[in-house]
Order: structure tokens, then C-alpha cells, then sequence
């Protein structure tokens, strides 16, 4: 042996060595990966994995078939190949797959066809793997969609990988569901910071920024002589006067929380509104709103407004009406479009091309009435609390934790705007 063949057959007993047993079974599954309500899309994921422990196996030609209910769904086709897709090199496999093709379909029988164009085949373990994304079209979510595998008769599912193994059938039957989703954003124009986009979380703690002054309801302030804001959502009193328990049991504050907002879904035209829904919720400081509950889609009007108030800013509420659909979604994007206006009276304020807020300086709002205004009321509240610092205060329009000449600043910019939503 020379001093190649020797390191020759040193590096071949270094290789690791793999084996994939082919005496398998596996399983089937669909997960449904996203179901577009409004636009009435359904992708749904097919997924395999093997069935037994230690079982592993390299899987080759594929053909997942299984019927679906054509009263709710129709139009299959292929939007995505997943994992099993293209070509695919590892620790002791190589597999080359051809698209994915649907062909065979007939009928409200979906064929599902993966081949091995060459090479080992993919291993298959006991962890699930995606092996393509399947959309339909949604024509009525009133029938079950009952997604259910071929396992017998003439054309049942199959992996082909070896000359034996048993078929474990999976199969998903029912109704699509769909969560309920309530995403509000907004900015509140004390608090924006026209570099980041963002808004700024000074009321709120961070360990490592010292300008941070922990007074949000419940915290435990930064500077340890600060007393600290009883728990609990702030807008118990007048004009809300709102006994909510959000807030009461809270621990800690995600870092991105810059404020409180109280949110209602009113019914009826402005002017002559009844509540529908209120609640208080958390403002991140991207402008994201965070529930603590979403309201009983069901129990909603067909149509309604929704209204956001802060303790120093204006109240702001939609441009028009939203309609409670059956996809239970209500998305609201303050930040893009301006809000509700009448006549000559104002909505939100534009702060940089296409981005509005909600303008600052409205702390008094009992007298207020029954408009929204910045007036010269909300400077007698200011002055009342000019020079109070460390503090979760009303007169405090930029959120910094402290009454003074900055927050007098905002309000003389906006003083004699009045709105267009009523308390
Ligand atoms: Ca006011
Ligand atoms: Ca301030």
C-alpha cells in the first residue's frame, strides 16, 4: 500500500455511516396554512412523516390522493412545492424530484404527484415535512370542507420507497376556521419621533435607557423616590368613566409599550352613536394596538365606526362605516389615511408625507362638548400640573413623564383644532 491508498482508505472509514431502514409505514396529514377570508383563499399544506420510532425512511415517487367537499371548496391547484421540491443533497441521500403536478385530478379527487427523478430519495422521520402547499377557492364556508385521504380501493395514497410498508391514513374533516383578528394602528403625535417612524416608550422601563421612567399603570418606576401609578387601564374617570379590569393584574410590560388607548365599536351615524364594544388596550410603539380581548363578532352590528381615545390626545374614529363580515376581521391603518372629519373640523394630523396621528394637547375633554378640541381649557389643566416630573400625567402631551415648557410647545401649535368625533 503506498501513501495514497493509505490515506485513501483512511478517509472512507471516516464517512459517516447512514442507513435508512425500508421497512416503513408513515402518515399523512393536511395543516391548514393560511385561510384568506376576504379573498376567499384557502393554502393548505400536505405533510408526511413516518409512523414509527426509529423508523426512518428515503422517500421516493409520491401520489397523495384525497377528495375534498366541492360545496365548499373548488379549484385546486398547486401554489407552493415545499420541502420535497427540486433537488435535494445531504449526509447520504441525493434526491432530484420533478414538479409537482396535479395530474389525474378528476372530479372532487385531488392526485397529488411528486416523483423522484433520480437519485436516493429524501429521508423521512418521525418529524412532519411539507411537502407541497395546495390553494382552493373558497364558495361557501357553510359546509364542511372535509379534506379526507384515499387510503383504500383502487387508488389509495402512496410513498413509494421500498417494497414493503402499511398505509396510516390521515385526514381532516369539518368547518374552516378562521381566528378573529382586530388590528388597529395608530400613532399619537406627542410620542412620534420623526427619525424612527416610531414612537417613543419613555413612560414605560427599560433597564438600559435611564430616560425611561417606569410610571405606566403598575410599574415599579425607575428612580426608586418616584411613586408609582396605581395598576390598572387609566380611563376610570370622566369622560370614559370605564371600570374595565385590563391592566389590574399586570406584571410586566412588553418594552415596545408606549401607552393606554381606549377603543369602541359605536353603532348608528355619528352624532347619535351607541357604544357596541369598548375596551382598553396596549399602543406599541410601531403603532400597533394590542387587546386583551376581541369583541363577539357575532354579537357586533352590520355595520359600525370604530373610535379611538388617549388621555391627551385627540379622539380620533374611521373615515366611514366598516362592515362586520363573516371573516371576523376588523384592520384599521390609522397611520395611512386620515381619519373622521366634518366640515371644518379635523381629523388626525399629517406629521410627514402619508403618515398621520393623532394630534396632542387635549387633556380636558369633560368640557369638551360635545366635540373634541384643543383649547384653552386644556392650558389651564397644563398649568395646573406644569413642573410635575416622574409622573403618568394628562398634561404631559409628549409622553416623556414630565409636565413642562415641551408640552405647552405642542399644545400651542395645536390649540383651536376642534374634531369631528363627538364624546
Ligand atoms: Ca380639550
Ligand atoms: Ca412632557
Amino acid at each position: 500500500m503506498n501513501i495514497y491508498q493509505f490515506f485513501t482508505g483512511f478517509l472512507l472509514f471516516l464517512l459517516p455511516i447512514i442507513s435508512y431502514s425500508q421497512d416503513y409505514s408513515y402518515e399523512l396529514r393536511f395543516q391548514v396554512h393560511e385561510f384568506d377570508c376576504n379573498n376567499g383563499v384557502l393554502l393548505v399544506d400536505i405533510e408526511v412523516k413516518s409512523s414509527t420510532e426509529g423508523n426512518d425512511f428515503l422517500i421516493g415517487n409520491q401520489n397523495y390522493r384525497f377528495t375534498y367537499n366541492q360545496m365548499a371548496l373548488t379549484n385546486p391547484s398547486i401554489k407552493n412545492e415545499l420541502t420535497l421540491s427540486s433537488v435535494l443533497v445531504g449526509n447520504g441521500y441525493t434526491a432530484f424530484f420533478n414538479p409537482h403536478n396535479l395530474m389525474g385530478t378528476m372530479g372532487n379527487t385531488v392526485s397529488y404527484n411528486v416523483q423522484l427523478g433520480n437519485g436516493t430519495g429524501y429521508p423521512i422521520s418521525q418529524e412532519w415535512v411539507a411537502v407541497g402547499r395546495l390553494q382552493f377557492e373558497v364558495v361557501n364556508l357553510d359546509a364542511p370542507f372535509n379534506l379526507s385521504w384515499n387510503t383504500e380501493g383502487m387508488s389509495p395514497s402512496t410513498a413509494i420507497a421500498s417494497s414493503s410498508g402499511s398505509l396510516h391514513q390521515g385526514e381532516l374533516k369539518g368547518y374552516l376556521t378562521f381566528e378573529k383578528r382586530f388590528e388597529l394602528k395608530l400613532f399619537l403625535e406627542g410620542a412620534y419621533d420623526v427619525n424612527t417612524g416610531k414612537m417613543t416608550t419613555f413612560l414605560n422601563l427599560a433597564a438600559d435607557d435611564p430616560l425611561s421612567r417606569g410610571v405606566l399603570p403598575g410599574q415599579t418606576p425607575f428612580a426608586s423616590t418616584t411613586i408609582a401609578t396605581p395598576a390598572g387601564q387609566p380611563f376610570n374617570q370622566a369622560p370614559w368613566d370605564y371600570n374595565g379590569t385590563e391592566g389590574m393584574d399586570i406584571i410586566a410590560y412588553a418594552p415596545t409599550v408606549v401607552d393606554w388607548v381606549y377603543v369602541s365599536i359605536l353603532q348608528g351615524n355619528p352624532g347619535a352613536q351607541v357604544v357596541a364594544w369598548r375596551a382598553a388596550a396596549l399602543l406599541h410603539s410601531n403603532g400597533d394596538v394590542e387587546f386583551f380581548d376581541l369583541p363577539d363578532f357575532e354579537q357586533l352590528p352590520d355595520e359600525f365606526y370604530i373610535k379611538v381615545d388617549h388621555r391627551n390626545h385627540m379622539a380620533i374614529m374611521t373615515p366611514s362605516k366598516l362592515l362586520n363580515t363573516e371573516c371576523n376581521a376588523i384592520l384599521v391603518d390609522f397611520t395611512k389615511v386620515n381619519s373622521y372629519t366634518s366640515g371644518a373640523q379635523f381629523g388626525q394630523k399629517p406629521l410627514e408625507p402619508g403618515v398621520f396621528a393623532m394630534f396632542g394637547g387635549d387633556s380636558d375633554k369633560v368640557s369638551d362638548f360635545p366635540f373634541y378640541s384643543i383649547s384653552g381649557s386644556d392650558k389651564i389643566q397644563w398649568s395646573i400640573e406644569n413642573g410635575i416630573f416622574d409622573a403618568y400625567r394628562s398634561n404631559d402631551f409628549n409622553l416623556d413623564g414630565e409636565v413642562n415648557s415641551l408640552d405647552k410647545l405642542l399644545w400651542v401649535e395645536n390649540n383651536g383644532i376642534s374634531s369631528g368625533v363627538s364624546q
